[in-house]
């Protein structure tokens, strides 16, 4: 069969592709899973954001497709649902079959679309064994993880157990079947690799609990090498490593870091997410690998810097330090400290905006990432499916939109008991920018031909809305930040 996967084109705030264009690593890999007689296509349109449509009409025409896969997220559903019928007035007797996070939490929003089939949870196996059902004509049924349209309603098959990841049953992604280029982090062509899958903890705004339940699976390291050389041979130069949370096992981690030494597979820039407790706690012994193997970039995941918001988030005990195994308060200057000791950068994950939210405690954390972070990546709360923190939102009545479409983590689309939403998502993005610029001589320095040719785009999306006038405070910035938000509404017509 012919077989087209597509990842869809809308990207957020915090990753402008002007410096940010990750492939999605979903797609590679069901492409690395199918029997070999296939012939596959991957598509990541977010490295054809300007030209969706044309690209996906030329997509159809060329290669004429038996059946399309898309890949989608959240705030990616009403787009996705624009190439569906885009798709289906292009061809025919198209199968279309849509999975990733948002199908998979969600089904209930794509059984009213023109599709064929969902795959709930993890795709490799479920999406290998549909492929041979529709090959050989055969039933649905037996197909764990799979919803299939039967006559005028969707059946739904009971979940797939999550993989253990041991031996060969997930077979590496095959990046040779992606048929549009340019991936890009600053400059240098990125990838992504996975070393695990799952998490044990349960923080309160993370999808990662119902889709995988409170399970951690790991992959050989024999196996990651294999990967991380394939995307080295593919042109990567920098690899983000994509697992959900890779320092729940430190020891495992520190081992991996001296693989990739050993293996001298540490000429590439690595970036990775972290538990401030785990660098903070271990730090002495990680931090010197981490920077050794060449990590350069770590997404800390302090999420606030209140107790009161970490224990609304849930996400307390992951941010904790201890002394000789005693608890010795939080853990995220510590894991800071250690990080910058060790010459990486820390991209600072914090979420403000929480129901007890007031003006002084989002200014807290702002400040706090103004002076500690090198790029904040502040969200809001946002209500994801079936996450326990959507719940607890809809149970006080703060969700104020309702619309996917904005679920992309910097649109505040909850209040809190004391601010409007809009308020919040102001105090953000007021303070964030020039947070943002401060980077710019660290990228420069480390990617100077890319900074000299792209700063004047790079700084044009972080003010965009902003004029000179707004910059020397001759405008009221409540101005600038309505032209922001227009700005951002017209960039959601991806189709
Ligand atoms: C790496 C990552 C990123 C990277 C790279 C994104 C990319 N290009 O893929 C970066 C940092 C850029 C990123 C950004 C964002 N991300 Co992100 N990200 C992840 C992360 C950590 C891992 C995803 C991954 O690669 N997994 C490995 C692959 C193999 O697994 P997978 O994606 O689950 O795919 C499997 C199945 O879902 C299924 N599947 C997936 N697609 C398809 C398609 C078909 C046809 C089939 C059959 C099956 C299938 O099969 C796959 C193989 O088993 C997840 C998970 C997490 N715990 O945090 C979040 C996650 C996916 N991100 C999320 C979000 C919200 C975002 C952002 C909007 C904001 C944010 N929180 O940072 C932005 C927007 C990105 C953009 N396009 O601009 C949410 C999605 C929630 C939701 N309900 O939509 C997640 C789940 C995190 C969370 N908050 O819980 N992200
Ligand atoms: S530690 Fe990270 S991956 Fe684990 S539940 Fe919390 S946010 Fe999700």
């Amino acid at each position: 069969m012919k077989i087209l996967l597509l990842s869809m084109p809308d990207s957020f705030e915090h990753t402008p592709t002007v410096c940010i264009r990750m492939p999605n690593g979903a797609l590679a890999s069901l492409a690395g899973n199918v029997d070999p007689h296939h012939q596959v296509a991957v598509a990541d349109l977010v490295l054809a954001q300007d030209r969706v449509r044309t690209t996906v009409e030329e997509l159809v025409k060329t290669m004429e497709p038996d059946l399309v896969g898309l890949s989608i997220m959240t705030f990616q559903r009403k787009t996705a649902k624009k190439i569906i019928d885009l798709l289906r007035s292009l061809k025919a007797g198209l199968w279309i079959v849509v999975g990733g996070y948002d199908p998979s939490m969600a089904p209930e929003a794509y059984t009213g679309c023109d599709i064929d089939f969902i795959v709930r949870g993890e795709g490799e196996i479920t999406f290998r064994e549909l492929l041979r059902a529709i090959e050989n004509n055969r039933s649905y049924l037996g197909i764990l993880g799979l919803s299939y349209r039967e006559a005028d309603r969707f059946h739904h098959n009971s979940e797939r157990p999550v993989s253990s990841l041991e031996g060969s049953e997930i077979r590496l992604p095959n990046r040779s079947a992606r048929v549009l280029n340019n991936y890009t982090m600053l400059g240098r062509q990125v990838d992504v690799v996975e070393t695990s899958r799952g998490c044990t903890f349960d923080c309160s705004f993370c999808s990662i609990i119902a889709m995988r339940g409170r399970q951690f699976n790991t992959y050989s390291f024999d196996r990651v090498l294999a990967d991380i050389r394939d995307a080295a041979e593919h042109g990567a130069r920098a690899i983000f490593l994509v697992d959900d949370n890779i320092t729940l096992n430190v020891r495992r981690f520190e081992a991996l870091c001296q693989a990739i030494i050993d293996g001298r597979l540490n000429h590439l820039d690595y970036m990775v997410q972290a538990m401030t407790s785990a660098i903070a706690n271990s730090g002495e012994t990680l931090a010197p690998l981490m920077r050794e193997a060449g990590f350069r970039y770590v997404f800390l995941g302090i999420e606030n810097v209140l107790e009161a918001d970490l224990e609304f988030l849930r996400a307390g005990s992951k941010n904790i330090r201890r002394e000789k195994g005693i608890k010795a308060g939080n853990a995220t200057l510590k894991a800071i400290e250690v990080l910058h000791q060790n010459k990486m950068y820390v991209v600072g994950g914090l979420i403000v905006g929480n129901p007890g939210d007031t003006r002084e405690s989002i200014e807290t954390n702002l400040e706090f990432a103004r002076h500690n972070v090198d790029w904040p990546y502040i969200q809001h709360p946002t209500p994801y499916p079936r996450t326990p923190m959507t719940r607890d939102f809809r149970d006080r009545g703060l969700i104020i939109d309702d619309n996917p479409e904005d679920y992309d983590g910097t649109t505040a689309v909850v209040r809190t008991d004391h601010l409007a939403a809009e308020e919040v998502e102001f105090l953000r993005w007021r303070a964030e920018r020039w947070m943002k610029i401060r980077h710019l001589p660290v990228a420069f320095a480390h990617n100077p031909l890319f900074v000299l040719r792209h700063w004047p785009k790079m700084l044009a999306h972080t003010f965009r809305g902003s004029t000179v006038k707004t910059l020397l405070g001759l405008e009221d910035e409540r101005k600038a930040f309505e032209r922001y938000r227009r700005i951002r509404q017209a960039e959601r017509e991806y189709v």
